[in-house]
């Protein structure tokens, strides 16, 4: 593989070389579950495939590139990459998360490992000293997910990352939203990165998983040990359809930025929008932040239509290019109602103190003509008034 630093080079080529027996450019899909060995514990570096597959292993290598670390530990789904890192902790310790998550993150923290004794308190982390104030002597992690899912709020990472070392806790940014072509939490101070694959990475709505990655080559064996002794792997189909995707990711931001800053500037003009929420406006409380922190302020737009549940259930039905779905990060555009879907598991009050309400719609700025998607928005808008 050429020695580059460049992430468009890395994409396409980190962790890969033509495969040494027939030359093929493309990673060999392994389907294989068991691997022959000449004697008992005399094999070529994989026994089973659970523990290791060669289609797995390039992608782990491509990920962790892309985010500066030295390991990558793959996935069957974001929720396992986050399930499975949080095995590394135990009852009676304590993790300080963003208020605004994904609602299956909060999910797992609050239905899943409260119940085994690992509290979770949740905090605005874009006041840093909020951050400060919750942690405790048993807090172990600090789970930040930068922008948030689905306000958009922008959580400055290097100062996070100051605070949770300070206080000795393992410091974890969800990246999904931002991907590595928009911010690297790794190089502002974070301990570990994880994604849901699902989204961006592999960028066509056709895989779900998920990647732990970090430089701290105690925790790495860790979570490969996990990794094997919980087994929540990705098959080596999804692992090759996500390495295809990868080779696409640089260009296909940029595409994704371009056309939301373009689109979020336009909504806040409509008829019937009361707010837009995307981190590249100036109304945005964090723009400061976003040029600071992030490349680009990505491809996701929140914004809240006059009218409440009934506007937004007349929006969503009538959309004929953007596809009315959750998740996010693929190359058509997707719409959704965060508070009866993507967010659903969380309790009304939290919604209702975080801003996800029934007008709040959420959309992912797919790769299509821009002037498509706007004029999709606005017979959606008008159909949103007339109710
Ligand atoms: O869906 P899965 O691959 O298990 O990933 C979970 C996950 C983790 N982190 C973030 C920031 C996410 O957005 C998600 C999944 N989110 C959606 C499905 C969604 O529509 O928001």
């Amino acid at each position: 593989m050429a020695d580059s630093t460049h992430l468009e080079t890395l994409a396409i080529h980190a962790g890969q070389s033509p495969d040494p027996t027939s030359g093929a450019v493309m990673t060999p899909i392994v389907l294989a579950s068991t691997f022959a060995q000449d004697g008992p514990g005399k094999h070529k570096g994989f026994e089973y495939a659970r523990t290791g597959n060669p289609t797995r292993n390039t992608l782990e290598r491509c990920l962790a590139a892309l985010e500066g670390a030295d390991h990558g530990v793959c996935f069957s789904s974001g929720c396992a990459a986050m399930t499975t890192l949080l095995h590394t902790l135990r009852p009676g310790d304590h993790i300080v998360a963003s208020d605004d998550v994904y609602g299956g993150s909060f999910r797992i923290l609050d239905k899943v490992f409260r119940p085994l004794g690992i509290e979770t308190t949740q905090v605005d982390m874009t006041d840093v000293a909020a951050v400060e104030a919750a942690m405790t002597p048993a807090t172990k992690m600090l789970w930040v997910e930068t922008p948030t899912n689905p306000m958009l709020k922008l959580i400055d990472i290097a100062a996070v990352a100051a605070v949770g070392k300070a206080g000795g806790a393992t410091v974890v940014v969800d990246n999904t939203f931002a991907t590595p072509m928009l911010q690297r939490p790794l190089s502002l101070g974070a301990d570990v990165v994880m994604h849901s694959t699902t989204k961006y990475l592999n960028g066509h709505s056709d895989v779900v998983g998920g990647v732990v990655m970090t430089s701290d080559a105690a925790l790495a064996e860790r979570l490969r040990f996990l990794q094997n002794a919980i087994g929540a792997i990705p098959g080596p189909f999804d692992c090759y359809l996500v390495l295809r995707g990868l080779k696409t990711l640089p260009v296909r931001m940029e595409r994704h930025c371009k056309s939301a800053a373009s689109i979020a500037a336009w909504l806040g003009a409509q008829p019937g929008v009361e707010r837009v929420i995307y981190p590249g406006l100036a109304s945005h409380p964090q723009k400061a932040l976003a040029d600071r922190q992030m490349a680009a302020p990505g491809g996701m737009i929140s914004f809240v239509v006059a009218g409440g549940l009934p506007a937004a259930s007349a929006l969503l039905a009538t959309v004929k290019v953007f596809v009315c779905a959750e998740s996010l990060g693929g190359v058509e555009s997707l719409i959704e109602h965060p508070a009866i879907m993507t967010h659903g598991s969380v309790p009304p009050e939290a919604r209702a103190a975080l801003g996800i309400d029934d007008g709040l719609i959420r959309i992912s700025v797919g790769l299509e003509a821009e002037a498509d998607l706007k004029a999709d928005l606005e017979a959606a808008l008008a159909a949103a008034r007339a109710v």
